[in-house]
């Protein structure tokens, strides 16, 4: 039978078992959205910016595993994608963006939103076609979805100019493609698991250090199942968070920048560090010549380009953390580590991540660690996105996350505005989950249009703003390394304010935007909270509101920093500490 184009991906969509496609429509894929238009099994989610649909395709496929899905029309539509594209390559998110392109006669014209988003995507796909030939669209199709979701999972991005939607042609789409040169290693090479084996047992001082490829490939379970064999602590990166439950005794949290101390420390003296699906970034390691200088290093990696890429690594295993850690695990002894253990206990008391209440930093505002840890106690099982900046720091540190794909942020891009449509695709694909976004003043503005999105479909996604009236991240770099000239870091800015302001003051304008108004403006719930009494009984009326979004806008303290810090350039055990008050 004759099909065209458009009807060929609807029916491809179908096969793959897509339910939820995010989306913005325009001139050439017009024929698409109208091939949807009757779909009663594939539900449409009409973005109100590209960039939102692809950060919810991403949350979507996050909190799942299940590939997310985004079409939108070319030109500007296109290069709308590419933030969310390239937040989702870096972070190893199965997303497939259809992006629609001009007939096929009019490519190279500089044609009415005409952008060459293959080559604009290149370098930021896992991979990208552009469709020239309808006979090659289900084949294309079904490349698309097996790459996006199989090996180092990433965004696959297919270009269909206006003619070969139009076209009709064969209604075929194969059940299975096998793709030149692309052929994912599973299993790890058995010799170089002995030898990992072998290293772990008469390691003296050993830890795990695990990464978001751990929950990309489904390994928490097993790996919990290896911590409790061996009883040798775990560090992770921002990425690894959940892999262990954070409250667990030989979790010691994060290693890096904005790591805890314990994680800085043990890793700065491990004699064996077992790497699993991590990538050893700049924001974990610190200084590479510092970095863990005694330890001989194992690395488990699905991706063969990340071993030995910026550490290099004495038994490398390339495969799928599940599946080495499955052959594994029946080899694993626990080392003797008793010294260590005690050395560890000692470290964690040193400089505790806690709170001390009570130190109120005098200005009336609230703590957001305090904040976060509310959030912590009403809602211990939601799913958490952030922001980017001191909010997605404090959230790593002062939310204990117990379960796997429970925290969506954007480790390696570092992008602001992911948070909020990324909780809106996490919502819609989990929903009997709470979503909340723990988000920066600054941020949330950067896709806030997508409250329209979240009203619409009625998700109670409940946004936290921890508004400090400042891109707090770069104002903490600023007041540490730049003498506090907070240059177009304040957000309350006004014709009243002093040159060159070196902080806040009675001279403040007021707050704005008023969250609260702009939540109430586009039909959700808006509350404001300044006073530490009124955290929980906030979150708790967010809590029971189940058919709207629900904005918190936390008037917290504005100067509050996020320590440790390791500065850039510094060792990992070089950590700088708060002031006095703060934790
Ligand atoms: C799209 C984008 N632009 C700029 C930056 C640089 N940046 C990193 S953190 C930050 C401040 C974020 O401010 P806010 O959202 O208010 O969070 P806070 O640090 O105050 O919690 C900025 C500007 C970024 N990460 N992403
Ligand atoms: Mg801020």
């Amino acid at each position: 039978m004759k099909i065209s184009g458009a009807e060929l991906f609807i029916k491809a969509l179908k096969a793959e078992g897509v339910k939820h496609l995010f989306g913005f429509p325009g001139g050439v894929v017009i024929p698409v959205f109208d091939a949807l238009y009757a779909e009663t099994e594939i539900k449409v989610i009409l973005t109100r910016h590209e960039q939102g649909a692809v950060h919810a395709a991403d949350g979507y496929a996050r909190s799942t595993g299940k590939t997310g899905v985004c079409l939108v029309t070319s030109g500007p539509g296109a290069t709308n994608t590419v933030t969310g594209i390239a937040t989702a390559n870096f972070d190893s998110v199965p997303i497939v963006c259809f992006t629609g392109q001009v007939s096929r006669s009019m490519i190279g014209n500089d044609a009415f939103q005409e952008a060459d988003i293959v080559g604009i995507t290149r370098p930021i796909t896992k991979h990208n076609y552009l469709v020239l030939d309808r006979k090659d669209l289900g084949r294309i199709l079904k490349e698309a979805f097996t790459i996006a979701n199989s090996g180092r999972p990433g965004p696959v991005l297919v270009d269909l100019p206006k003619d070969v939607i139009l076209e009709k042609g064969d209604d075929e789409y194969p059940a299975k493609v096998a793709i030149r040169g692309y052929n994912p290693v599973l299993k790890g090479h058995p010799n170089q698991i002995k030898r990992a084996v072998g290293e772990l047992k008469k390691a003296k001082r050993p830890l795990f250090y695990v990464g978001g490829g751990i929950h990309i490939a489904g390994a928490v379970e097993i790996f919990r199942k290896a911590v409790k064999k061996t009883g040798v602590p775990v560090v992770h990166s921002l990425m690894g968070i959940g892999a262990l439950p954070g409250d667990n005794p030989l979790a010691l949290g994060m290693i890096g920048m904005h790591g805890t101390y314990v994680a800085n420390m043990a890793v700065t003296y491990s004699d064996l560090l077992f790497g699993i699906g991590n990538r050893f970034d700049d924001r974990a390691t610190g200084d590479l010549s510092k970095f863990a200088p005694e330890a001989k290093i194992v690395h488990i990696d699905q991706d063969p380009v990340s071993i030995s890429r910026n550490v290099p690594v004495e038994v490398p295993i390339v495969g799928d953390a599940f599946q080495v850690l499955e052959q594994m695990l029946p080899l694993l002894e626990a080392p003797k580590i008793r010294d260590w253990l005690d050395q560890i206990a000692g470290w964690r008391k040193e400089h505790p991540l806690e709170v001390k209440i009570g130190q109120n930093t005098g200005s009336g505002h609230l703590r957001p660690d305090r904040v976060i840890q509310a959030i912590c106690r009403v809602f211990p099982d939601a799913i958490i996105a952030t922001e980017v900046g001191q909010n997605q720091m404090w959230t790593s540190q002062f939310f204990t996350f117990r379960h796997p794909r429970s925290l969506l942020t954007s480790g390696g891009l570092g992008t602001m505005g992911y948070g909020f449509p990324a909780a809106i695709g996490a919502q819609i694909a989990n929903p009997d989950k709470r979503v909340i976004d723990i988000a920066g003043d600054g941020s949330i503005q950067m896709n806030i249009q997508e409250l329209a999105t979240a009203v619409q479909n009625r998700l109670p996604v409940i946004v936290a703003i921890l508004n400090n009236g400042y891109l707090g991240m770069v104002r903490q770099w600023q007041e540490l390394f730049f003498d506090r000239r907070y240059s177009s870091t304040c957000l309350m800015t006004g014709a009243e304010c002093p040159p060159q302001c070196r902080g806040p003051g009675d001279h403040c304008p007021v707050y704005h935007p008023d969250f609260v108004k702009l939540a109430e403006a586009y039909g959700a719930v808006g509350l404001r909270v300044m006073n530490d009494a009124d955290i929980e009984p906030a979150l708790k009326q967010a809590e029971a509101i189940k058919d709207r979004p629900i904005f918190i806008d936390f008037l917290v303290e504005r100067e509050f920093n996020v320590f440790p810090m390791v500065a850039p350039g510094a060792g990992n055990s070089e950590m700088m500490f708060s002031e006095e008050g703060e934790s």
